[in-house]
């Protein structure tokens, strides 16, 4: 495996790549380029210089998360095509670049979903935090004005200010859309994009829903092991794989961990390894990384990955925000540096267990 970090990139993030290169053992980051649009295809330029700067600073472009899909090719709206074609051009594109991981996620309208961005925790760290009573509270619109205004000026990923400025239309848009529907938009969109993954050998690795169940009655099917193997073989290709988040799949405490990635043997592309601290079944909170402060057994997630071979790409996921630090929610360099050095100390000793 390789140890990265998610980077946002000198105009968007509060770490530097020189901060990330000092992270004992991590080789690389996982960026995309920030101003593009879903459905946009990127230019060449704009790819090679980002894969330029994070080499000038000593580290590798280890993949991009992510490259969004436009909401046309989920919800299969008559357009669809045009914006598929953009997707291929992009993926064409970041082959030419030597660039061999793509996640994305296929979830409607919104990316992952918090109710809190700063709960404050006993040793006076804040973390991200769900509870569902929250959600069921709150309108759509309602929830992006307070994830907005708690997210220290930055934008989180799928809760851009432009998309959501048109919140009600894209419901409205989704209306017809059901699991099976989307589970069909989905084939369909892999089958087009599979002969050029094949040509370039670009690993797809999409992303599960976060929370792993349905939000304001949007559906959701990227959410547990029956779901996740339907998608395997319903494009049976190595290219149309998995980003196995931990955090994510983990919401849901019927999914059990190393089991789905034992399952997902050879499929697994990148892993997003982080701990939840459940406090009820529909109230958990990002805690550290560490087995003991949350609620999974990260040493039983690290050997299921090294036992089914596992050599992608591998990042410690949100971080409590510590020390002080002012960065973007779950995105800041100290805790995600700690969530590092550990997983990497869990592989050591796996790895020195195998020998
Ligand atoms: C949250 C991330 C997600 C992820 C996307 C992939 O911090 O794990 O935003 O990047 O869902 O497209």
């Amino acid at each position: 495996m390789q140890m990265t970090l998610r980077w946002y990139g000198s105009k968007y993030d509060t770490v530097t790549l020189k901060q990330i290169r000092q992270i004992p053992g991590v080789t690389g980051v996982i960026s995309t380029l920030y101003a593009t649009e879903p459905g946009e295809a990127w230019k060449t330029a704009d790819i090679l210089s980002l894969k330029k700067e994070i080499q000038d600073a000593g580290l590798e472009l280890a993949g991009i998360e992510s490259v969004n899909i436009h909401d046309a090719i989920k919800i299969g709206s008559p357009d669809r095509d045009r914006f598929i074609d953009n997707y291929i051009t992009t993926l064409e594109r970041l082959g030419q670049a030597d660039i061999h991981l793509v996640c994305y996620n296929f979830m409607p309208v919104f990316d992952w979903t918090r109710t809190e961005l700063a709960r404050m925790r006993p040793d006076g760290s804040t973390v991200l935090a769900y509870t569902q009573e929250a959600v069921d509270a709150l309108s759509p619109e309602d929830m992006f004005a307070s994830i907005n205004g708690d997210a220290n000026g930055s934008i989180l990923p799928g809760w851009e200010p432009q998309r959501m400025a048109h919140i009600k239309e894209l419901f409205a848009l989704y209306k017809d859309v059901d699991e099976e529907k989307l589970f069909a938009n989905l084939k369909y969109f892999l089958e087009r994009i599979m002969p050029v993954c094949d040509k370039y050998d670009i690993n797809m690795a999409i992303h599960p829903d976060d929370p792993a169940w349905s939000v304001f009655g949007l559906p959701r099917i990227i959410i547990n092991k029956a779901n996740i193997l339907r998608m395997m073989k319903m494009v049976d290709n190595p290219h149309n794989g998995v980003t196995f988040c931990s955090g994510s799949y983990g919401t849901n405490l019927e999914n059990d961990l190393p089991d789905m990635i034992r399952s997902l043997k050879g499929r697994i592309h990148f892993a997003h390894v982080r701990n939840l601290k459940f406090n009820s079944p529909t109230d958990f909170e990002e805690s550290a990384h560490l087995s003991r402060d949350g609620s999974f057994d990260m040493y039983q997630i690290m050997l299921a990955l090294y036992e089914t071979g596992f050599n992608g790409p591998i990042r410690p996921d949100h971080g409590r925000m510590i020390w002080d630090e002012v960065a973007m929610p779950g995105y800041g360099l100290y805790d995600r540096a700690l969530g590092a050095t550990y997983l990497n100390g869990l592989w050591e000793a796996i790895e020195k267990q195998h020998f």
